[in-house]
């Protein structure tokens, strides 16, 4: 077991932290305050080649490992969530359901577009009434002749106005329960596609979420995604592997707090000392640093486990449930260490603060982590 990155992870991580630190950092807090999309820091992730990392050379795309991806959201999110939140949606939930899933025909059309084509990609999953269960959505597609009809509306989709190409779930048989869900392809250019409301979050303000909305859509036969009545298997597959995403988000979060606080109370005088001097703000550093060491190795470890092909649901989740409430802690301490000025937007604490929460919920709430991880206990 070697506990080291490799040379190349190495130089990818350099990259990505000088780009955060040229690029992300200067329009981070604009970003939160305008809630615009940042369309130039992802064009240049495109030119990068971060978008789209893991898809082979041959689609256009990096041929990196899952670690790589992992690494480019956790640098990115360090400085802005929202950023971290693009790049791992259009990686991981999108680009890499059509790499596992598609057909060659599927992957030679759509990979090369969401890459060197500059597409930003999306995930449709949860819809009003199917949230944790994921299973109870109501979105129909039924055949006729060479193509499905599509009806539905699904919710709080990251990338939903920006994006072009989506991973989506739909109905093929509604008698058969999760049996009758299919996955399907669906391009934002296709008859019958429309962007709902767009999202007003507490949180992550550049990250464009919106709902979508099927009216008898037309999708092509050969638009699905795997086989018919799979796509249920599909969705949480491809959750897995997002998770690991939000995990990294998660664990940028807590590190980018935890690198603020630590040069604020260096800098803070107060009862004749710099607050870093006194015990208790030490110990509770200490805390932010091993539980960002602990998400660390539990990101890189699933991510590993994904790139060596082996079954790492479990591991998924117990990484993104780790982050995510380390996140929320470390932000909350953090900003209590900044007192009255790390309640203010003059300082980034109540932005990492805010933009934390959404760790906890998307992708699966801590709940449903801490479901998935005792299914996969022997318990039962
Ligand atoms: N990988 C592959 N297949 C999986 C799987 C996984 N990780 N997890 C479940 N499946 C398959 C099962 O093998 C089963 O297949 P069969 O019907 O062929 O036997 C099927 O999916 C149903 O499995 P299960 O009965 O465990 O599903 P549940 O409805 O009980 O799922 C949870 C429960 C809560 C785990 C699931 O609904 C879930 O993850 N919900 C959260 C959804 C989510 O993250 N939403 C956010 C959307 S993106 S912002």
């Amino acid at each position: 077991m070697d506990f080291h990155l490799s040379r190349e992870h190495e130089l990818i991580r350099k990259m990505m932290a000088d780009f955060t630190e040229n690029e992300v950092k200067p329009i981070a807090a604009e970003t939160d305050k305008t809630g615009a999309y940042p369309r130039e820091n992802i064009e240049k992730l495109f030119d990068l080649g971060v978008m789209g990392i893991c898809v082979p050379k041959e689609y256009g795309g990096a041929g990196a490992d899952p670690l790589a991806s992992a690494i480019c959201i956790e640098e990115l999110s360090k400085q802005c969530a929202s950023t971290g939140d693009i790049v791992a949606t259009h990686n991981g939930l999108c680009c890499d359901p059509i790499l596992t899933h598609g057909t060659e025909e599927q992957k030679k059309k759509y990979l090369p577009m969401l890459t060197t084509g500059r597409k930003v990609g999306a995930f449709c999953l949860t819809e009003p009434n199917a949230g944790s269960d994921a299973s109870k959505g109501q979105t129909e597609a039924k055949l006729v002749g060479d193509h499905y009809v599509m009806n539905g509306s699904k919710i709080f989709i990251t990338n939903g106005y920006v994006a072009d190409v989506f991973v989506v779930f739909a109905m093929t048989d509604k008698s058969k329960g999760t049996r009758g869900i299919s996955a399907f392809i669906v391009e934002s250019s296709f008859p019958g596609f429309s962007v709902g409301k767009h999202e007003e979050k507490m949180g992550l303000h550049g990250s464009p979420t919106a709902e979508i909305v099927f009216t008898d859509c037309i999708v092509p036969k050969e638009n699905m995604l795997g086989k018919e009545g799979k796509g249920f298997g599909i969705a949480m597959q491809t959750l897995d592997g997002g998770r690991i995403g939000i995990a990294a988000q998660a664990l940028g979060i807590a590190e980018g707090a935890l690198n603020e606080a630590k040069e604020y109370t260096k800098g803070r005088v107060q009862f004749g000392r710099p607050i870093a001097a006194f015990q208790n703000t030490q110990f509770t550093l200490a805390d932010m640093e091993l539980g960002c060491q602990a998400g660390k190795l539990l990101t890189y470890r699933a991510a590993v486990m994904k790139g060596n092909g082996e079954r790492y649901t479990k591991e998924a989740a117990e990484a993104k449930l780790f982050c995510s409430e380390h996140a929320m802690k470390t932000t909350t301490k953090a900003l209590q260490m900044f007192g009255g000025y790390g309640y203010t937007k003059d300082y980034p604490m109540e932005r990492m603060m805010r933009d934390a929460k959404i760790t906890e919920i998307y992708e699966g709430t801590s709940e449903v982590q801490r479901i998935v991880i005792s299914a996969n206990m022997g318990l039962r």
